[in-house]
C-alpha cells in the first residue's frame, strides 16, 4: 500500500469463541449436546463452522454459519428464500441415500438466530460422507458436479410463486459491476491504481464482454429462472465413495437469475486446475477435458429446461463469469479490500490476475470449446 494512504477496510465481525458457539448451539433445536466447533471451508463472505455434538452418546455434526449482514442486508428475506428452496427440493424424490440439505430451526421455530452482538446465525445438517472440493482432480468429478447444479435448476423450475427475493440486487449485472470498477479506478481511495495499470487496461478492453448474456436476456431470448448464482466448484458436495453429486450448498444467492450464470461460474471455477489465489499464473488455464464433462453433466440434467439461445451461449458464459469475478476482485483491491476476506496484502489482486489469465486461456480455447458444445447439444 502507498505510504500514508488510509486503509478503508470494514472492521471484521467480532471473533467467535467456543463459548459463543455453545450459546448459538443452545439457541437451535439440535436435540444434541454441544461438544465443540471449528472453522470449516474457505468461503469468502460468511463465517462457517463444523460443530460436533452428541445425541444419545452418538456423534452428530451440524454446520453453523454466521451470515455476513454487511453483504446480505436482508437476512430474513434471504432465509425465506432458502427455506422455500430447501423445502421444495426435499419434497422431490431422490436416488441418493443422503439426507437432503435442510435448515435446523431455532428453539422458537425461526430459520435464524440473532446473537448478543446482533449477528445472524443459521444451522444446517452436516452432509456426512461427502466432500466439497476447492479444485477438481478428475473429469468425472466435473461431470458429477455439473449434473448436480443442472438438477438443482431443473428441480426449481416448478417452484411455486411468488418470485424469490433478490438477496443482492444486480448480483450478476456485469455492466453495473464494470461501472463499479470504473468508479473504483476514478476514486482510487487507497492509491493502488497506478501500480496495476496492465490489469486495468485488460479490464477496460474487455468492456463489450459485459453485455454477453444481458443483451440476449433483454431481447427476451434468454429467460429469467430460479438459479443458484454462486456455483463455484466448492459449492457442491460429492459422495466420498461413489463420487456422485450429493447436493449443492451455499444457497445465499439463490434468486432470480440466468441459467448461464450458473454454468459460467462452474466453468470458470472447475476448469481451472488451480485455486483462485494461485500465484504461479503459468499454471492457470482452462482444461478442455474438464469442460467437456461439465457440458455433458450439465446438459444431462438440465437439457430439458434449456432453450436454443441458452445452448448457444454456453461457451461465452464461462468467459463472462471469469471476467465478472475478476473485475470484482480488482475493484475490491482498488477499494482497499472491503468486501472479500483477504489473508495477504495483495490477495485480491492475485485473485483478479488469476481470473484474467483464465479468461485469456478461454479466449484461445474458444473454437475448441464451441466444438465440444456442438457435439453435445
Ligand atoms: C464469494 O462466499 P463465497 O466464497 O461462496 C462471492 C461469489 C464469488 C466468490 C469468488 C455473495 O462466494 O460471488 O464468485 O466469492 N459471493 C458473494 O470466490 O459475493
Ligand atoms: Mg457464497
Amino acid at each position: 500500500m502507498r505510504k500514508g494512504a488510509p486503509r478503508m477496510s470494514t472492521p471484521p465481525l467480532p471473533p467467535v469463541s467456543q463459548a459463543d458457539l455453545a450459546d448459538v448451539a443452545a439457541a437451535f433445536k439440535l436435540g444434541a449436546d454441544f461438544v465443540d466447533g471449528r472453522p470449516h471451508g474457505h468461503g469468502l463472505i460468511n463465517d462457517t463452522f463444523a460443530i460436533r455434538t452428541t445425541r444419545g452418546g452418538e456423534p452428530l455434526r451440524f454446520v453453523f454459519q454466521r451470515i455476513n449482514h454487511r453483504v446480505f442486508k436482508d437476512v430474513p428475506a434471504l432465509m425465506e428464500n432458502i427455506r422455500r428452496v430447501t423445502d421444495h427440493i426435499s419434497a422431490k424424490p431422490t436416488d441418493t441415500a443422503h439426507q437432503p440439505l435442510h435448515i435446523v430451526r431455532t428453539q422458537s421455530g425461526d430459520a435464524y438466530h440473532r446473537d448478543a452482538s446482533s449477528c445472524f446465525w443459521r444451522c444446517y445438517n452436516f452432509i456426512e460422507g461427502a466432500t466439497s472440493h476447492d479444485a477438481l482432480t478428475s473429469p468425472d468429478q466435473a461431470r458429477a458436479a455439473a449434473a448436480a447444479f443442472g438438477e438443482f435448476q431443473r428441480d426449481l423450475v416448478d417452484l411455486p410463486g411468488p418470485r424469490l427475493h433478490e438477496t443482492i440486487p444486480n448480483f450478476h449485472h456485469t455492466p453495473k459491476r464494470f461501472a463499479d470498477l470504473r468508479e473504483a479506478i476514478r476514486t482510487d481511495p487507497v492509491g493502488r491504481a497506478a501500480a496495476v495499470g496492465p490489469e486495468i487496461d485488460f479490464a477496460l478492453k474487455h468492456e463489450p464482454l459485459t453485455h454477453a448474456l444481458l443483451a440476449p436476456h433483454e431481447r427476451g431470448e434468454i429467460p429469467e429462472r430460479v438459479t443458484h448464482n454462486d456455483t463455484k466448484i466448492s459449492n457442491v458436495m460429492l459422495d466420498d465413495n461413489t463420487g456422485a453429486g450429493v447436493c449443492v450448498i451455499d444457497l445465499d444467492t439463490v434468486m432470480p437469475g440466468l441459467a448461464l450464470y450458473d454454468f459460467g461460474d462452474l466453468v470458470r471455477s472447475a476448469t481451472n486446475p488451480c485455486l483462485e489465489d494461485e500465484l504461479d499464473l503459468g499454471k492457470v488455464r482452462t482444461q478442455l477435458p474438464i469442460f467437456e464433462q461439465l457440458v455433458a453433466g450439465y446438459l444431462g440434467s438440465a437439457r430439458s429446461i434449456l432453450n436454443e439461445a441458452e445452448l448457444a451461449h454456453l461457451v461465452v458464459a464461462g468467459r463472462l463469469l471469469a471476467f465478472e469475478v475478476g473485475i470484482r476482485f480488482l475493484g475490491d483491491y482498488l477499494l482497499g479490500d472491503v468486501y472479500y476476506k483477504t489473508k495477504r496484502e495483495h490477495h485480491n489482486l492475485d485473485r483478479a490476475r488469476g481470473q484474467f489469465t483464465l479468461l485469456r486461456s478461454m479466449e484461445e480455447a474458444e473454437p475448441e470449446m464451441q466444438r465440444i458444445v456442438d457435439r453435445y447439444r
